[in-house]
């Protein structure tokens, strides 16, 4: 039986984990996950979060620094007075505080981990997961050359991955999806990604992806650009697909309604949490909206709890969730991965993955830990 947890001790860590290759998108070009996870210590166990944010602010306004603040300062002290406290009534506890989701769903999640552990139940089971694994699919960043694109796309698909997602930005665009499209043939599922990198004067030239019948066009105008978005879609035959515009389920309806999107990207960050992402999902099945899972470049941790969400019915298309080894050559847990073309989903109690101390400890440049 699920049942509140009281927290006694909430311990942040700041972990380095170095990419395997540059991951360079419309915003800028990472070298180093520097990652946020914390752990939750309560009266019969622990659980373990982590926070979306990144060293700078580029994907959204959050960011590892402006996170531990957050955290430490107005969040954490609301869990620790709490008494006990459920994964469902956090986001209540910390109705006070705007903004700052990915930092609430980081919080959110080691809660939600704690209860599960101790009730002896996955993340896959209590979202509603209904597969054992998933299908695999690759975030490619922006490359120096076509010809490098190439290859690297090419070692990609060798390895296994089922969709390939390009990065794309004003500059790099038409020539790499022509280009990917020539030489894997007509069957590739392929997908562009623009990170808002475009304005609503560019519209005609992004009409001019739909001849490369890619499966959709990832949030190619601002985050806040709902009505271009909608223009946007009604121009063209490439399905909208809607990511960092999209942070709350009322968010997803009302873009849904708009018609700004298609289909959308869930990331459990940015939309505040698990739950609120599990939401998400529900009211774009209600809706006939595909919906695939995101990445934020997660440890272990975050990727298991990913591939838990991705397990969920609705969610119809291969996501951004890749084997460990596509980022990191060392993690913070076991790696991930793919066995049999596909990801398995975690079936222990909680994320049903533990972090390796040595690992954890080699890979950690601050803690802090937080007591009532
Ligand atoms: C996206 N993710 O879908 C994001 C963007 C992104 C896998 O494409 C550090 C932390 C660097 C988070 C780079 C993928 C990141 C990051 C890109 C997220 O838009
Ligand atoms: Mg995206």
């Amino acid at each position: 039986m699920m049942g509140p947890v009281k927290i006694s001790a909430v311990e942040l860590r700041r972990v380095h984990l170095p990419l395997v290759r540059p991951f360079r998108t419309s915003f800028g070009t990472e070298t180093v996950r520097e990652a946020l996870v914390l752990r939750v210590v309560t009266s019969d166990g622990e659980g373990w979060g982590e926070c979306g944010a990144a060293s700078e602010p580029g994907y959204s306004s959050e960011h590892v620094d402006g996170a531990w603040l957050t955290m430490r300062k107005f969040l954490v002290p609301r869990l620790l007075d709490s008494g006990s406290v459920s994964a469902a009534g956090v986001q209540h506890l910390f109705a006070g505080v705007k903004g700052h989701r990915m930092a609430k769903a980081a919080l959110e999640m080691a809660v939600l981990d704690a209860e599960l552990r101790s009730a002896g139940m996955s993340f896959s089971e209590f979202l509603g997961g209904v597969k054992e694994a998933v299908a695999p699919g690759v975030s490619v960043g922006i490359a120096g050359s076509v010809a490098e694109l190439l290859d690297v796309v090419a070692g990609y698909l060798d390895e296994g991955y089922f969709r390939i997602k390009l990065k794309i930005e004003p500059g790099w665009d038409l020539e790499p999806v022509r280009a990917v499209r020539e030489r894997f043939g007509a069957d590739l599922m392929l997908q562009v990604d623009a990170n808002t990198a475009y304005g609503r004067a560019d519209i005609n030239h992004l009409a001019k992806l739909d001849e490369f019948s890619l499966l959709l066009i990832e949030q190619p105008l601002d985050e806040e650009d709902l009505l271009g978005h909608a223009r946007l879609a009604r121009r063209i035959t490439t399905p909208v697909c809607l990511d960092e515009s999209i942070v709350s389920a009322r968010a997803a309806a009302d873009a849904i309604s708009l018609g700004a999107c298609s289909i959308v990207n869930i990331k459990a960050g940015r939309v505040g949490g698990y739950l609120e992402a599990r939401m998400v999902h529900d009211v774009c099945r209600a809706h006939g909206v595909p919906v695939w899972c995101g990445g934020m470049l997660e440890t272990g941790l975050g990727r298991a709890a990913n591939l838990a969400l991705g397990a969920l019915p609705g969610f119809l298309l291969p996501g951004d969730i890749s084997a460990t080894s596509r980022y990191y050559k060392e993690d913070i847990t076991a790696p991930f991965v793919l066995t049999g073309g596909t990801i398995p989903v975690p079936t222990g109690p909680g994320l049903g993955i533990d972090p390796i101390q040595s690992s954890l400890a080699s890979l950690t440049t601050e803690t802090e830990t937080i007591r009532r």
